[in-house]
């Protein structure tokens, strides 16, 4: 079932591998039609290649809107060719067989994401491109159709190693033209919903291209992939890679934790590092350098970030790099790295090192997609931001300035903690982190404990919460949490507010004499 390529049809915007290709197939004896631009590149690089418009007597027109939609090109991908009655067709209207398409697409999503006008947008759907993409990809029983550079050395080689291509790879690209197909429009069909604002359409895609096959999901018996949405801002799914083993599932979910929650700070004004475990941190800390940065977020819980993983929101250097590695550590995230740090690591073969170009932004739409039995969840993003917030001072006694810029790093810290979440910070850095518990009151509780026990290691009496500010995640119901946090001894407490014993809790903190915050915004994460 290995079709023999006579003809070819090249008409592709990403031009990347294309010569080559045309040239492979040329050496094959492959008779090469082309579009415009495709057309002068490959007739540039002195290859045979006819153009569209002599294959269709027709010629390319409306600013190119019209090239290639045309009965003797979507006749010739389309034809049964061991049809007699589509064999008498093409005889009858001169239409010859098309036997493989290279097509890509026009850049829908990067003129999208340039912030191109309504216009230029619209003149950036391609109609052509995806119609003939998606009538080889249907009659790929004879046709190989290719939408990704990276297939044509394979396609290359099958047509040298058996003078076509095998049936299996053309089923197996056809189903990625589906893909890519799906994906673009549904990219299109969001970007109309989000610009003119119909909100019974969604706006993103859930559906994403499939980058990877983990080895398995959260546990050894799930299977797990990860999928990209085509979202080219700086994150977990558009990193480089600089080393180390091949990423998780449980890495890759903990990455994004990390990274999201240091882009929360901005490189200009402060280095941030956030060290992760399962998805929440286990120590955040701000700084001049980042040297001090991750020595103070590793001082949280260094038990704890133990097999962690850490990301920063500036370039890592060797100083830090150096920190670092004398803990076991899984992954690495930031914007860059020096040379000399990446040598550091380098000595580390396991350590994976994730470079992502720059950081996050915070405030970024998105959807988070959860799935429940039988649907999904669908929210847009949590980009609430502290920073825009109206804080209102509910107690006697008023935050002193260094308070403030505490509270608003536990804040943002509070944002990035698995419900419910009590975040104790001292000298811009996180001193207790009580994560996940089902009562606002353990959560206190357990970081007051953890932080006596960070407290040992570090060789200091008492608490590291003694003197901190405190964070939490949302209002507190009763006014025993609060009470928690007093023990503990926090001096000052910011938190979203609109309990209906708001009156007892501002009452309980007045009656301690520390400050209380309200922010008005509540950050649950589950
Ligand atoms: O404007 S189109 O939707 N109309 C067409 O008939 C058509 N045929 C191919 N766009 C069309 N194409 C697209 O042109 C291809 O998908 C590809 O992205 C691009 C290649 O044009 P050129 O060879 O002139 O660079």
């Amino acid at each position: 079932k290995t079709v023999k390529v006579g003809r070819a049809l090249l008409s592709v915007f990403d031009k990347t591998g294309m010569v080559d290709f045309a040239a492979g197939l040329a050496a094959a004896g492959v008779e090469l039609v082309s579009t415009g631009g495709t057309h002068k590149l490959i007739a540039g690089a002195g290859l045979p290649v006819r153009e569209i418009a002599d294959l269709t007597g027709f010629p390319e027109m409306m600013d190119g809107r019209v090239k290639t939609l045309h009965p003797k090109v979507h006749g010739g991908l389309l034809a049964v060719r061991d049809n007699a009655e589509h064999a008498a067709s093409m005889d009858e209207h001169e239409i010859g067989a098309i036997d493989l398409v290279a097509v890509n697409l026009y850049p829908f999503e990067a003129t999208i994401a340039s912030g191109a006008g309504y216009d230029d947008v619209i003149e950036n759907i391609d109609i052509g491109g995806p119609a003939m993409v998606r009538s080889a990809a249907k009659n790929h029983a004879y046709v190989t159709v290719v939408v990704d550079p990276s297939d044509y050395p394979a396609i290359l080689a099958a047509i040298a190693a058996t003078g076509g291509v095998p049936y299996e790879m053309r089923q197996k690209l056809a189903a990625k033209a589906y893909a890519r197909t799906a994906a673009y429009d549904s990219v299109i069909s969001g970007w109309f919903a989000k610009e003119l604002n119909y909100p019974e359409i969604p706006y993103r895609s859930f559906a994403g291209t499939l980058r990877e096959v983990m080895r398995y999901g959260e546990n050894p018996h799930q299977w797990a992939g990860f999928y990209a949405n085509g979202d080219s801002r700086p994150g977990v799914a558009t990193a480089r890679q600089v080393q180390g083993k091949s990423l998780s599932y449980n890495n890759i979910n903990d990455t994004d934790a990390a990274f999201e929650l240091v882009s929360e700070f901005d490189p200009a004004q402060v280095a941030a590092v956030a060290i992760i475990k399962h998805a929440n941190p286990c120590g955040v800390a701000l700084a001049g350098d980042l040297v001090t940065a991750y020595r103070n977020a590793l001082r949280t819980d260094p038990v704890s970030a133990f097999g962690g993983i850490v990301a920063t929101n500036r370039e890592i250097d060797a100083a830090t790099a150096e920190e670092i590695v004398k803990v076991f550590t899984e992954v690495i995230v930031a914007p860059s790295a020096t040379p000399e740090a990446e040598a550091i690591i380098a000595a580390k073969k396991n350590l994976r090192l994730l470079l992502t170009g720059g950081i996050a932004d915070p405030k970024a739409e998105g959807l988070n997609v959860k799935s429940v039995a039988g649907g999904l969840l669908v929210q847009t993003r949590d980009n609430g931001n502290v920073d825009d917030c109206e804080l209102k001072v509910v107690t006697q006694k008023q935050p002193t300035a260094t308070e403030l810029a505490d509270m608003r790093l536990a804040a943002k810290v509070a944002k990035h903690v698995k419900s419910n979440a009590i975040i104790y910070v001292k000298g811009g850095a996180t001193v207790g982190i009580g994560a996940g518990q089902m009562s606002r009151v353990d959560s206190a509780r357990v970081a007051h404990r953890k932080s006596i026990d960070a407290a040992e290691a570090a060789g200091v009496e008492g608490a590291l919460t003694q003197g901190s500010v405190v964070a939490s995640d949302a209002f507190f119901p009763f006014a025993d949490g609060l009470e928690a946090l007093v023990a503990a001894g926090a001096t000052a407490v910011i938190q979203p507010g609109g309990s209906m014993r708001d009156a007892e809790v501002i009452a309980a903190a007045d009656a301690a004499g520390i400050a209380m915050v309200f922010t008005g915004m509540r950050h649950f994460r589950h």
